[in-house]
């Protein structure tokens, strides 16, 4: 995993622009450089790597695709999923704070929120001056969200929150959360919760054996009082939520592809360094089975990233397709670092070698964002006009 290894049989860079390619390397360079050495260390200890958050602003990984006026990048969204490729190559627990960030809060506010709320808070997102959360999930509402106990109730000028949410993905380190909540008619309303509000706690989750990188923890409301200034006015009901979904599982099927590619391009030189029975164990012809197979499955997945990118680009992509590629791209990771693990024998146990720390964190990656079985669900439904889920 260096800078110098890139897996692109297809030549796929040829559909790259200028642009991207730049964006890309400028990330990788990044990742080589700053975390790639430290980030074993810090799974291990299973600490959030905090101080990162200014080299992730520095290179525009904060909202790339929100406009320049706001702070954001102004790119495309090729470009958001070179990106998270190239953060998740090193890390899928790094591009959870770049995904959530940028998809889960930079883009609700951006898209669903008020000029004041986006003048106030985009610039310092992007900066990373000020790290946001997203809560959907909560204890007893996960693949259902659309049954979430959260409510708000009206007080005024403000609203009143009650409710708890669960695994939030940079909980413990939010100056802000993008809370979904439902109002007294029942309709699901976005919310900006701000760090100090009284009520208002983050309790962190421990013993992950997954994105142990990644800070993940509740939002806890206890009659929080928050202004309705801080209500995203721009919609109502689960659209909310599940269009921000659409942007940060599109940008997770890219950052699989990265993660898988570590694992590939780890085994692939171990393979032919290795020697049992007089010769290279990359000569044998189970384990070029293996990475023959582990670079269709990387090609296959980056066309359907790419497509998918362009159709995004074009506003036409649908969420049945981001599903096929979220679902498609995790599980060939998942299935690669599992393989590539065991083409290091006993050595790819250990931390001096990414895949066990890869397979763990894509643990996570294959259950949030929707499970496997939802975005099967979702295809199922597109497929057949049946929705199987209830
Ligand atoms: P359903 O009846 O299908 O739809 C309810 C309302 O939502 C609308 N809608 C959408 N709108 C915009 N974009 C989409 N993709 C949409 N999908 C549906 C729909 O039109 C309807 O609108 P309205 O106005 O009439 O209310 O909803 P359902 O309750 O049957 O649920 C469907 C289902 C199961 C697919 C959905 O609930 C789902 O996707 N569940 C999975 C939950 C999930 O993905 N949670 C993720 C939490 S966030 C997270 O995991 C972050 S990890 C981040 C990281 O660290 O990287
Ligand atoms: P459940 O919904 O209880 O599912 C349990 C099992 O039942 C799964 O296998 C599921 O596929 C299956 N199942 C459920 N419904 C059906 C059905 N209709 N048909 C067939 N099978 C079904 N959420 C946020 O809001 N914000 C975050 O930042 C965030 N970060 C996360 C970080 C981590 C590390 C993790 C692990 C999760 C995170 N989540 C976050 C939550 C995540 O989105 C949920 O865990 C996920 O949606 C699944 O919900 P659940 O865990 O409650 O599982």
């Amino acid at each position: 995993s260096t800078t110098t290894s890139y897996t692109d049989f297809y030549q796929i860079d040829d559909l790259l622009t200028e642009e991207h390619i730049l964006v890309r390397d400028a990330v990788r360079q990044m990742m080589a450089r700053d975390v790639q050495p430290i980030i074993e260390e810090y799974a291990q200890k299973g600490t959030f790597p905090a101080h990162l958050i200014k080299n992730f602003a520095e290179i525009g990984a904060f909202g790339p695709t929100i406009p320049v006026e706001y702070g954001g990048g102004g790119l495309d969204y090729i470009s958001y999923g070179l990106i998270t490729q190239e953060i998740e190559r090193c890390d899928s627990g790094m591009r959870s704070t770049v995904s959530v960030q940028s998809s889960l809060v930079m883009w609700p506010i951006y898209a669903y929120g008020s000029e004041e709320q986006r003048t106030k808070y985009l610039p310092k997102l992007a900066s990373g001056e000020m790290i946001g959360c997203f809560g959907l999930t909560e204890p007893n509402h996960g693949s259902n969200p659309g049954g979430m106990l959260t409510r708000i109730t009206e007080a005024g000028d403000h609203v009143i929150l009650n409710g708890s949410k669960m695994w939030i993905t940079n909980s413990p380190v939010a100056d802000i959360a993008v809370v979904w909540a439902k109002n007294e008619q029942g309709r699901i309303q976005g919310l900006i919760v701000e760090r100090g509000m009284e009520g208002f706690t983050t309790p962190e989750i421990h013993n992950k054996w997954s994105l142990r990188a990644s800070a993940t923890g509740e939002l806890v409301f206890d009659n929080v009082k928050v202004p309705k200034e801080n209500i995203l006015p721009n919609v109502d009901g689960l659209r909310g939520p599940l269009g921000c979904l659409d942007n940060a599982r599109y940008g997770i099927a890219w950052g699989a592809i990265g993660a898988a590619m570590d694992c590939y391009e780890t085994a692939r030189l171990y393979a032919l360094e290795r020697v049992q029975f007089g010769k290279p164990i990359g000569g044998f012809q189970l384990q070029q089975k293996k990475l023959a197979e582990m670079l269709t499955e990387i090609t296959k997945a980056q066309l359907l990233a790419w497509r998918l990118g362009t159709l995004k680009n074009q506003g036409k992509a649908t969420t049945a397709q981001i599903s096929m590629a979220k679902r498609n791209n995790v599980e060939m990771a998942l299935n690669i670092a599992r393989e590539s693990r065991q083409m290091l024998g006993g050595m790819g146990i250990t931390g001096d070698f990414p895949m066990m720390r890869h397979m763990m964190n894509l643990e996570s990656v294959i259950t949030y964002e929707g499970t496997h079985d939802i975005h099967l669900l979702i295809l199922g439904n597109e497929i057949t006009g049946i929705q199987a889920f209830k």
